[in-house]
């Protein structure tokens, strides 16, 4: 029995001398230390020995049992600890992971642009809320109860009383009702139509509307300062005209067009605003004496000033987040 005690603990240290890896060592736990191992082996022997025998053994074979689990936890947090250490290694043979910088939104840029051209013609930007009221939506601004505008296929309603705006100008009543002429504002935000989504329309789009009021504004003060925009965005050798129109809170009210001329196809005259003076009743609803003052007004939606400038059709690609389209501005 010593004997064979004495080899198991010889051929475990000259086994346990070779190993290198994880499963090497599990190996060599099967074999000593398993259910079936030999160190199991030894105290079923064990077990058969007569009474005074086992006196004689019982010593040895449980140091044995000690130095067998002893080594093996320490080769196994070994290798444990070597391994992680291999894990947090750095590769400097590897090539450099580009960093992506974003860029701002093509209707961004174009807002942006808009926005400075009208700064630049003395202009201030003012901003308002998405969630209106009817009143400042529609009521205010000469919009009669019956009018189209107001039913529920074309505006999103909270309730009875409030929506999403479907244009920036309640933000222009909001400025009227908290400062004194002269008045001269930018507005510029996302407004929402209940309409099908198609390659003209979407839910949602951006508009930039503009607001004049103080003594003697007059309609040619108006058209001067939209075609200097026009030119500005467009560029100076830009084709333009002027159509009556009618909107509820401008009178009288117009739509200026450019001739797009796109190249090896035909021409065609484009809308690209609406303007007009400001309806008397919109400023008597403001406080505002219409006798004393007069104001102009206009209105443009970005996504078709963009379409317009970087010759794009189809609206809907604003919204689709395609990197492709994007990272071409
Ligand atoms: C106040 C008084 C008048 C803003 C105006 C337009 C004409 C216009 C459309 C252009 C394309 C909207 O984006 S679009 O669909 N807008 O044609 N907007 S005058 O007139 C105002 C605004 C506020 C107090």
């Amino acid at each position: 029995m010593i004997a064979k005690i004495a080899d198991v603990e010889k051929n475990f240290k000259s086994d346990l001398k070779k190993v290198s890896q994880p499963n090497e060592l599990e190996e060599i736990r099967i074999k000593y230390l398993s259910r079936k191992g030999l160190l199991t082996q030894l105290f079923e022997e064990f077990k058969s020995l007569p009474r005074e025998e086992k006196h004689k053994y019982g010593q040895s074979i449980n140091e044995l049992k000690e130095l067998l689990l002893k080594s093996y936890d320490e080769i196994k947090s070994k290798l444990e600890s070597s391994q992680a250490k291999n894990e947090t290694v750095i590769d400097y043979t590897l090539p450099e992971r580009k960093k992506q910088i974003g860029s701002k939104h093509i209707l961004i840029q174009t807002l942006d642009e808009i926005k400075s051209i009208f700064k630049g013609i003395g202009f201030s930007v003012y901003e308002g809320p998405e969630l209106e009221s009817d009143y400042n939506n529609f009521e205010a601004l000469n919009f009669p109860g019956d009018h189209p505008a107001r039913d529920m296929q074309d505006t999103f309603f909270i309730n009875e009383s409030f929506l999403l705006r479907t244009h920036t100008s309640p933000v222009q009543i909001r400025v009227m009702q908290q400062l004194k002429p002269p008045i001269r504002v930018i507005v510029p935000g996302k407004v929402y139509r209940n309409e099908a989504i198609s390659a003209k329309s979407y839910c949602l789009f951006h508009q930039v509307e503009g607001l004049y009021v103080d003594t003697d504004v007059t309609f040619t003060e108006l058209k001067g300062t939209l075609v200097s925009f026009a030119k500005q965005l467009y560029g100076s050798d830009l084709k333009y005209r002027f159509r009556a129109s009618f909107f509820p809170f401008t009178e009288p009210s117009a739509e200026m067009d450019i001739w797009w001329q796109p190249a090896g196809k035909e021409g065609r005259w484009l809308e690209i605003l609406g303007c007009g003076m400001v309806d008397p009743n919109v400023l008597k609803n403001v406080g505002i004496d219409p006798e004393k003052y007069t104001g102009y007004a206009f209105g443009m939606g970005v996504e078709r000033m963009a379409l317009r400038k970087y010759g794009i059709d189809d609206i809907r690609i604003f919204f689709d987040n395609d990197k492709r389209f994007l990272t071409q501005f």
